[in-house]
């Protein structure tokens, strides 16, 4: 195989661009003639972990299980990109541990108001109603990781286009020699 498994562990608030991302760093590696699986946490929240909701103790029961099965498809020699708010830093500190080599860490690092004003779904607009109880950002806590492989962020008010955030994580794992 021409490649090492991983894991790519996107973190950051809801519309923040986590699901845009794992899309776009899975074609790009498809392009490169590399295997990638996407595992993203709104998708597996209608199967594999459908039982859980937004609670503390089911949001570290979700990003557990998300953890264990990123870590089957890296060992498999897969590249597995994970894209889940993981909210809190312990829980993701629990999915580094078991793979402390092959762990890489985005941050999607954009502000509230601008996760807000996108909107697609209409949920915060639904947790500022107070219909949703417990939504991240707003009533809920997002602890940003005090040092991750990867920050995403705006740069002079302007986002990077998927493409080009996609192309920095892909250079980094050909960087490290994962691909
Ligand atoms: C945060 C919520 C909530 C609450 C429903 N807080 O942007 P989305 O809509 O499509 O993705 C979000 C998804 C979050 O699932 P995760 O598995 O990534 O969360 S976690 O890692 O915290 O377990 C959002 C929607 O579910 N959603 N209620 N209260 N996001």
């Amino acid at each position: 195989l021409n490649q090492k498994g991983c894991v790519v562990w996107i973190t950051g608030l809801s519309g923040s661009g986590k699901s845009t991302l794992a899309c776009s760093i899975s074609r790009e590696l498809h392009s490169r003639g590399n295997l990638s699986y996407v595992l993203d946490g709104d998708n597996l929240r209608h199967g594999l972990n459908k039982n859980l909701g937004f609670e503390a103790e089911d949001r570290a029961e979700n990003i557990r299980r998300v953890g264990e099965v990123a870590k089957l498809f890296a060992d498999a020699g897969l590249v597995c990109i994970a894209s889940l708010i993981s909210p809190y830093r312990k829980d993701r500190d629990a999915c580094r541990a078991m793979l402390p080599e092959s762990f890489i860490e985005v941050f999607m690092n954009m502000p509230l108001d601008l996760c807000e004003a996108r909107d697609a779904k209409g949920l915060y607009k639904l947790a500022r109603a107070g219909k949703i109880k417990g939504f991240t950002g707003l009533d809920d806590p997002y602890e940003p990781p005090l040092k991750c492989e990867i920050e995403l962020s705006r740069r002079d008010g302007i986002c990077p286009t998927p493409g080009a955030m996609a192309g920095k994580v892909v250079s980094y794992l050909e960087e490290k020699g994962f691909l």
